[in-house]
């Protein structure tokens, strides 16, 4: 199995996590804290397959400033990032 991963980038609440859990099914904020405040503090995982038996792997990252050491230490090790930007804003 090939892995890409790719972790996602962006600022706080442009909907990373729902993309993730659009493409994955798996919801990665699964913190008691992460639920109450709505946003993301550890990081994440999740992956689908795609039909070249290629797996893609996503590093959901937190967007909020405080959290930037967790942003960074997603970053060890990946292919490519997904940059997430809120059409609205
Ligand atoms: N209307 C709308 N709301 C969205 C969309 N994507 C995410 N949201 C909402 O925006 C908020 C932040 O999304 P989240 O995925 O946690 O953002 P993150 O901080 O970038 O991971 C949540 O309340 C989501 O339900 C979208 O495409 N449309
Ligand atoms: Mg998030």
């Amino acid at each position: 199995m090939d892995y890409i991963v790719t972790a996602t980038a962006g600022h706080v609440d442009h909907g990373k996590t729902t993309l993730i859990k659009r493409l994955t099914g798996t919801d990665t904020d699964t913190a008691p804290e992460e639920k109450k405040r709505g946003l993301t503090i550890n990081l994440g995982f999740a992956y689908f397959d795609l039909p070249s038996k290629k797996r893609i792997a996503f590093v959901d990252v937190p967007g909020h400033e405080k959290f930037l050491k967790n942003m960074i230490s997603g970053l060890t090790g990946i292919d490519m990032a997904l940059l997430v930007v809120d059409a609205g804003e």
